[in-house]
């Protein structure tokens, strides 16, 4: 006779006990393929953490000041070189326009802006674009530059990363966004971002920014190479900072997109909704010292970003105006979506739609 052992069991014993998971717990939730024990553990154990009904978004732009980019990374459909005829370069003065502009259309508090790490720009260049953009619109949150653009301004100037991020800060800066992350395997870097900075020099520029009182976000993009080991690694990685710092916000788990990458020619798809989902739960599960698990509605669709809400997440990002990462990468979402729609998914979730700034202040609750 066969006897049916479920290996979530001293999982479940530990979470509800309030132990921390460990790497053998990681795997053995990726290894599983019961997808609703793993959503139930999940939002089980976000709310013995403290978590409620509420389910957050931020009113948020986008802005790419430029998509000129020298590293090469397999899996981004959005970097150009210079010679490109579509390639552009946003100046200050432009930015802060088109930012204005939006601003009539949509009551944003929060500016997201990345961009490809260009070697026609330096140092000044950046600042003046934070710098304006802080003038022009001082009660809206700058969340500017990943990790990877912080380290590339630090060989533009020859300045540290500590007083990179300083001078940013100064003119306004308010946190990182968490992208750049990918995954902190060198096998896995090796093989889709060969040109990207090691793995420590992303968590020490992190480890710098809380240091200075400037909270980040951080990501890990799944569904290429990577295996179940490397991303239970990235995981862990991530609480160990959290745990010295206790500077991040919230973590975002990024499917790849293949279209228009090298990925595509070789025949790759795109992730399964019940990937997604696992990664929602066993990140949710992991990262015990990170407040927010975000579904991001524009890499997952609205639909599967509100079924999220019950896998552990407790954030669908925001309203999003303009994304263009994803989009250049075959992503179908709209890039931009209206408050009452959003509202609207998440109420019929079942969660009470909380609009919340940056820094995860209630501005507004729907109920
Ligand atoms: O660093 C690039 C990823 C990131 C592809 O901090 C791709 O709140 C999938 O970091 N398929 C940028 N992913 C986006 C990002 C982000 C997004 C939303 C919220 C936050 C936050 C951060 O996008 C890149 C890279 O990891 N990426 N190309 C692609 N083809």
């Amino acid at each position: 006779m066969v006897v049916a052992v479920d290996t979530l069991e001293p999982i479940r014993e530990k979470v509800e006990a309030g132990e921390r998971l460990d790497f053998e717990d990681g795997l053995a939730l990726f290894e599983s393929d019961d997808l609703l024990a793993l959503g139930e553990l999940a939002d089980r154990a976000r709310r013995l953490r403290g978590g409620a009904d509420e389910a957050y978004f931020v009113q948020n732009l986008y802005l790419n000041q430029t998509n000129v980019c020298r590293v090469k990374c397999k899996f981004c459909a959005f970097a150009v070189t210079q010679k490109q005829s579509d390639a552009y370069t946003y100046t200050g003065e432009e930015l802060v326009e088109d930012a204005l502009r939006q601003r009539e259309l949509t009551g944003f508090t929060e500016i997201h802006m990345v961009g490809g790490e260009s070697p026609h720009v330096d140092f000044d260049y950046y600042v003046e674009i934070v710098r304006r953009l802080h003038e022009a619109l001082p009660d809206v949150h700058l969340k500017l530059f990943t990790a990877s653009e912080i380290h590339h301004m630090t060989k533009l100037s020859g300045l540290a990363h500590e007083d990179v991020l300083r001078a940013l800060r100064d003119v306004g800066l308010g946190s990182l966004p968490g992208g750049g992350a990918e995954v902190f395997s060198a096998r896995v870097r090796r093989l889709v971002a060969p040109g990207k900075e090691a793995p420590e020099i992303w968590l020490e520029t992190h480890r710098t920014a809380h240091a200075l009182g400037i909270p980040t976000h951080c990501t890990m993009l799944y569904g290429h190479v990577e295996t179940y080991e490397e991303r239970v690694d990235h995981l862990l990685r991530l609480r160990a900072l959290q745990d010295e710092t206790g500077g991040f916000l919230a973590f975002i788990p990024l499917a790849f997109h293949p279209e228009n990458t090298v990925f595509e020619r070789r025949g790759w798809k795109h992730t399964a909704g019940s990937d997604d989902l696992k990664l929602i739960a066993v990140s949710r599960l992991l990262l015990d010292n990170i407040a927010h698990v975000k579904a991001y509605w524009i890499m997952m669709g609205m639909p599967l970003a509100a079924v999220a809400l019950h896998f552990g997440a407790d954030d669908v990002q925001g309203t999003v105006v303009r994304e263009q990462i994803f989009h250049a990468a075959g992503a179908r979402t709209e890039t931009e979506q209206k408050i009452d729609e959003l509202v609207r998914h998440v109420s019929d979730a079942g969660r009470i739609p909380v609009q919340r700034d940056t820094l995860y202040n209630e501005l507004r609750r729907w109920e």
